[in-house]
């Protein structure tokens, strides 16, 4: 039953949120307590086809034609407001999340801005290729290329990093002249609502950002998806997932941009400064309670100093502080749901099948009557498992992570590139002549040394095998989103 005083979180379609249908709704819970947090209201297929509409509607008035550096300077004002209104980006995303407000403030939601005013730089920034091919009789042809827009594009991303991946590509197809329709996580609905308000403030035109609640299979996600009226797919999610995506975009041949799950290595070898490398660690194995494609969950470590490492990143694990999002002190947040952490809960059981050692966590924290209805899982840690084990192969997303021994270098490569995905790697050295070396052999997206979420914006990303197709970032973001024309003109 709904009442007039739940929180509705409605459909945004054509510069118009939608009265909602209390029928066809779903409730969003915080994962913290279990408790509502509001009401969502699940876009059918009428709706899904207005949105789609809408955004046509939205290119034809005139927006695929606006001058890129007007497009560029409504993506600043973007930034800007959302600075503006940051705190409640914030609360929105802590609601729906229960992440740390440490970490929305300084990974989530910073990100957002940065993103807008990073693709207005790349986009008021680029150039176009050309090339004089010489013809015979000693005549020249002048080649060039004109990217248009590719048009309406459909934008699907998860519930890890909500605002953060939406802006990372809701910022570049707009500086590219495309009309959206946006389909958040049904776990996270709130945050692309309040970018709607803020591109309305902004001035953006009505009909180019459009926003439709629901869920994946049966539901908004392939609704929009399947959808006729759309020229692109771009989707964050998991592997799983974004096969289905791709067999239902097949048969009309639309451009996928994929951005899907990780079952990321990190090598560590024994040259290494200790304590460089275990706050690296620890960063990459529990940041968002494990939960970004990008986190580290096999840790391979050189015999030498297997016990050090393993130890300590035990000690950092136990010393981690799971509670309320809003207390500064708080350094990680529940699972974003049940279903979710009964998922986690189950590759427990299989790493205890398989004859893991559990040396950091192992199971449900207690953390106080308010608290144990949420969706929390003590930051856990295996040894003893091989590549062979299922833990080791699948994508748990989750605090957790397996320490594996390895002696020589070559050993090192062949362990971590033993997996279907090839999202990112992490080498830990103080050797660079090796770093260089061994993050070049690794067979992912992304390849850091040293370091580990380290993001420049204008450089591709995307991942190898399972984890995904196409790179987007910088230039590669330009390519995905416009269709370009090659003029030949004989001169
Ligand atoms: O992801 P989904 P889920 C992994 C992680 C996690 C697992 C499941 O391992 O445990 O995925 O999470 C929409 N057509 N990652 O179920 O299903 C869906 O509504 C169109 C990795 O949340 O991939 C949501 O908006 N859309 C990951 C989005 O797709 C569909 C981040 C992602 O949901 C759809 C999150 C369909 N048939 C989870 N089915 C990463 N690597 O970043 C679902 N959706």
């Amino acid at each position: 039953m709904t009442t007039s005083t739940e929180r509705w979180i409605r459909n945004y379609v054509d510069g118009e949120f939608i009265d909602p249908d209390p029928q066809r709704s779903f409730d969003n819970l915080d994962p913290t307590t279990g408790a509502l947090v509001g009401r969502v209201h699940e876009a059918d297929s009428p709706m899904v086809d207005r949105a789609v509409a809408a955004a046509r509607r939205a290119l034809h008035r005139g927006w695929a034609d606006t001058p890129v550096r007007e497009r560029a300077e409504l993506l600043r004002r973007a930034a800007n407001r959302i600075e503006e209104r940051f705190e409640e980006f914030v609360a929105a995303e802590i609601a729906d999340t229960g992440k740390p407000i440490t970490q929305a403030r300084e990974l989530d939601v910073a990100r957002a801005p940065a993103n807008f005013r990073a693709f207005a730089d790349i986009a008021a920034a680029a150039g176009q290729e050309s090339f004089l091919t010489d013809l015979a009789g000693g005549r020249q042809a002048l080649n060039y290329a004109v990217r248009k827009p590719l048009g309406v594009v459909a934008v699907i991303v998860p519930w890890n990093l909500p605002l953060l991946l939406l802006t990372w590509k809701v910022a570049p197809a707009l500086a590219c002249g495309n009309a959206v329709v946006v389909k958040p996580s049904e776990e996270t609905p709130s945050t692309a609502n309040l970018l709607a308000e803020v591109l309305q403030e902004v001035g953006l035109p009505q009909g180019v950002y459009n926003v439709v609640h629901g869920f994946g299979a049966g539901s908004a996600g392939e609704l929009l998806t399947a959808h006729p009226g759309i020229d692109g797919v771009t989707f964050t999610g998991s592997s799983a997932t974004g096969t289905h995506v791709m067999r239902t975009v097949a048969p009309r041949v639309k451009p996928v941009s994929f951005e899907l799950g990780g079952k990321n290595a990190a090598v560590v070898f024994d040259d290494v400064d200790l304590e460089e490398a275990l706050t690296g660690l620890t960063r990459s194995v529990f940041t968002n309670t494990g939960q970004v494609c990008l986190c580290t969950e096999r840790v391979y470590v050189q015999r030498g100093i297997f016990d050090d490492i393993a130890e300590g990143l035990a000690e950092r694990a136990a010393r981690l502080r799971l509670g309320a999002p809003l207390d500064p002190a708080t350094t990680t947040g529940p699972l974003i749901s049940q279903a979710h952490r009964d998922k986690v809960l189950g590759y427990f059981e299989l790493a205890e099948q398989a004859g893991a050692e559990v040396i950091a966590g192992g199971g449900i924290p207690e953390l106080g009557t308010a608290l144990n209805a949420g969706s929390w899982i003590e930051p856990t840690l295996w040894t003893g498992l091989t590549n062979a084990d299922r833990p080791i192969r699948e994508e748990i997303f989750g605090p957790v992570a397996a320490l594996i021994p390895f002696d020589t270098d070559d050993e090192a490569i062949a362990l971590a590139n033993d997996t279907e995905y090839g999202l990112a790697a992490a080498v830990w050295t103080n050797d660079l002549r090796r770093g260089h070396r061994v993050a070049q052999q690794m067979r992912v997206g992304i390849s850091w040394v040293n370091t580990w979420f380290t993001r420049e914006l204008r450089s591709p990303f995307g991942g190898a095998g399972l984890s995904g197709i196409g790179r987007e970032g910088g230039e590669s973001s330009l390519h995905f989103y416009t269709e370009p024309t090659n003029v030949c003109v004989q001169l």
